[in-house]
Formats: structure tokens, C-alpha cells, sequence
């Protein structure tokens, strides 16, 4: 073992095996658990973790201790079992991106992703990218803003929008998640062309090989932001949330929610329900409720496995 010449503090990117990637002042190093880590409660280091660095002499460094998170974004483990995996922590945003076209707006896809960080009590902004395609792109975004979101137009390919995004990014952590395809990495690497992150080609491959799972990895973004582009959050499902949380996950429902004639209303059938009536009018997007409609079955169903 080579002597240990200082303490740092650092920023873990990603992880490999028992390797992690760790920015700190301004470059990366790789660095292994320390032994006693290993077996301790800390043993799950995450990307996005802010960690405290041995340096030895050598160049090699190994990490003494996790800092307290400010959050954890969670989402449930691929295949069948009902478990809940840490995808990255210390996130400040989401950043839910899909496409105009190509492919196609999918409100159901995207208010997934919407619910998955308001769940998490993430801020969220939403990103329709390849608005090349579509002049009409803009129509997609009111529900987003009625629910409060900030909503960016953005063309990766164009480099349309993207200093707007990037004002939005800065001096944040950002995970960016949304469907296969929607020009998530494109937009990164317009963001920080250094990046170079893989685009299509790539995610054709890890479509076909859907077992793989594919582990969260941040980059330094600018002075002081980080993204977390996240291949494996495709499989997002709604891990453990409660049928009576559903609602919550739609921002906008609430004030109207305050008026429904019954307090357990699920805004389904129930007469007084003033969510539907708002919907029936065009005071909140037919979309949006249309989605929380498929979550609350999706909820509902697992939260009562034996009925299939
Ligand atoms: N026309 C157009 N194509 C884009 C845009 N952004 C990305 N693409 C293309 O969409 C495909 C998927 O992009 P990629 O970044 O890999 O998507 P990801 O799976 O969300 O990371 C690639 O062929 C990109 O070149 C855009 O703004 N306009
Ligand atoms: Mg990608
Ligand atoms: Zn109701």
C-alpha cells in the first residue's frame, strides 16, 4: 500500500465492478471502497454520492466515507420481483425528455416519467425535443405547464433551445430520463459536445438485450452541474406507490380535488367528482388524466397481486 498523501472531497460519476469514477477538483480519479466500507451500512455508494477521498501517493485513491444525501431517486428493480433500486442520489432535478416525432409525443410514456419524479418530490422539467420535425410541436406542452412544469421546446440535432436548457441545468444536478430514442444523449452531447456520448446505434443494441441492465452514469456539466443520463430507466414502473397517491403524482388535480363531493374520491365515476368535471370541460388535459386513469389501475393491481 502506497502512502497516503491527502483527503479529498469528491463526486461519485459512475460504477463499474467494485470501481468508482470520482470528480474531484476538476478531474476524475478511480477509487475503490475502503475495506471496512465494504461491510458497513455504506456499502451502497451511489452515482451522484458526495464522498471523501483518500489520495495515496500513487495515484490511487479509495473512499472513506458517504455524505449525508439530500435525496435518492428510486425506481423499481427490472423483472418480477418487487423491489425498489437506488438509481442515483443527491439529484435536484428531473429532466423528462420525449420527442415530437420519431418517435411519436407519447403522453402516456412521458407522464410516467413525470410521476416517477414528482414521487420522488423531484422538480421536473420537460423537454420536447426534435421540434425540427414537427412544426406543431408546442401543442404538447400545456398540460406540462398547467401542472407546473417548466417546458422547453428544443431541437438536438438544430441546436435549437439548447442554451435555454442549459441556463436550466446549470449549477444543478439533472437526471435526465424519458423513452428510448427521444434524444436524450443528443442532447447532452449538444450541451458539452467533450461528452461524446453513444446515440442511436447504441440504444438499438441495449433494446435488444433487455436483460442488461445498464447503471446510471453523471458527467460534469459546465462550472458546477452534473447530468445523470440513465439508459436503464426505461423498465420505470411505479414500485410501492399507493393507490391513494396516484392523484398526487398530478400536480394540477389538486385544487380541483378539493372540491370533489366524497374525500376518497378517485375521480373515476364517483358523482361530484370535480377532477372529471374538469377534465369534461377542458380545464385539465384529457391526456394527463387519461394517464393517471392507466397508473391508478397500474397501483391498484399491485397493490392486490392475487386478483391477476
Ligand atoms: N431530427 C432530429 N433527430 C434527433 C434529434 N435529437 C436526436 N435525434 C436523433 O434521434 C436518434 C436517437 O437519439 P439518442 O440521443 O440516442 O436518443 P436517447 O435514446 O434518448 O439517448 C439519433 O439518431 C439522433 O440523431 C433532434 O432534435 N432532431
Ligand atoms: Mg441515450
Ligand atoms: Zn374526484
Amino acid at each position: 500500500m502506497s502512502r497516503l498523501v491527502a483527503h479529498s472531497e469528491g463526486v461519485v460519476l459512475s460504477r463499474a465492478g467494485g470501481i468508482y469514477r470520482v470528480h474531484t477538483a476538476g478531474q476524475v480519479v478511480e477509487a475503490t471502497l475502503r475495506g471496512r466500507m465494504k461491510h458497513g451500512t455504506q456499502k451502497h455508494v451511489l452515482v451522484g454520492d458526495h464522498v471523501t477521498l483518500a489520495m495515496r501517493a500513487d495515484g490511487g485513491a479509495t473512499i472513506e466515507a458517504v455524505h449525508e444525501r439530500s435525496s435518492i431517486l428510486k425506481r423499481r428493480s427490472p423483472g418480477r420481483s418487487r423491489g425498489v433500486r437506488a438509481v442515483a442520489a443527491n439529484v435536484d432535478q428531473v429532466v423528462v425528455v420525449g420527442s415530437a416525432r420519431d418517435p411519436e409525443w407519447d403522453p402516456s410514456l412521458v407522464d410516467r416519467f413525470t410521476a416517477v419524479a414528482q414521487a420522488n418530490d423531484l422538480p421536473t422539467v420537460v423537454v420536447i425535443n426534435k421540434v425540427d420535425l414537427d412544426p406543431a410541436a408546442e401543442r404538447h406542452a400545456e398540460p406540462y405547464r398547467q401542472a407546473g412544469y417548466s417546458v422547453l421546446l428544443t431541437s438536438a440535432t438544430r441546436e435549437y433551445g439548447i442554451e435555454e436548457l442549459r441556463r436550466q441545468l446549470a449549477g444543478r444536478v439533472s437526471l435526465f430520463s424519458g423513452p428510448t430514442g427521444v434524444g436524450k444523449s443528443s442532447l447532452l452531447n449538444a450541451l458539452e459536445p467533450g461528452l461524446r456520448l453513444r446515440t442511436a446505434a447504441v440504444s438499438r443494441r441495449t433494446r435488444a438485450g433487455r436483460h442488461t441492465t445498464v447503471s446510471a452514469e453523471m458527467h460534469p456539466l459546465g462550472e458546477d452541474g452534473f447530468v445523470v443520463d440513465t439508459p436503464g430507466l426505461r423498465d420505470v414502473g411505479l414500485w410501492g406507490l399507493e393507490p391513494r397517491e396516484v392523484a398526487a403524482v398530478f400536480p394540477e388535480f389538486g385544487e380541483y380535488a378539493a372540491g370533489c363531493r366524497f374525500d376518497d374520491c378517485r375521480h373515476l365515476e364517483e358523482p361530484g367528482c370535480a377532477v372529471a368535471d374538469a377534465v369534461g370541460c377542458g380545464a385539465l388535459a384529457a391526456s394527463r388524466y387519461e394517464s393517471y386513469r392507466l397508473l391508478l389501475e397500474e397501483a391498484e393491481r399491485a397493490a392486490r397481486p392475487w386478483l391477476g
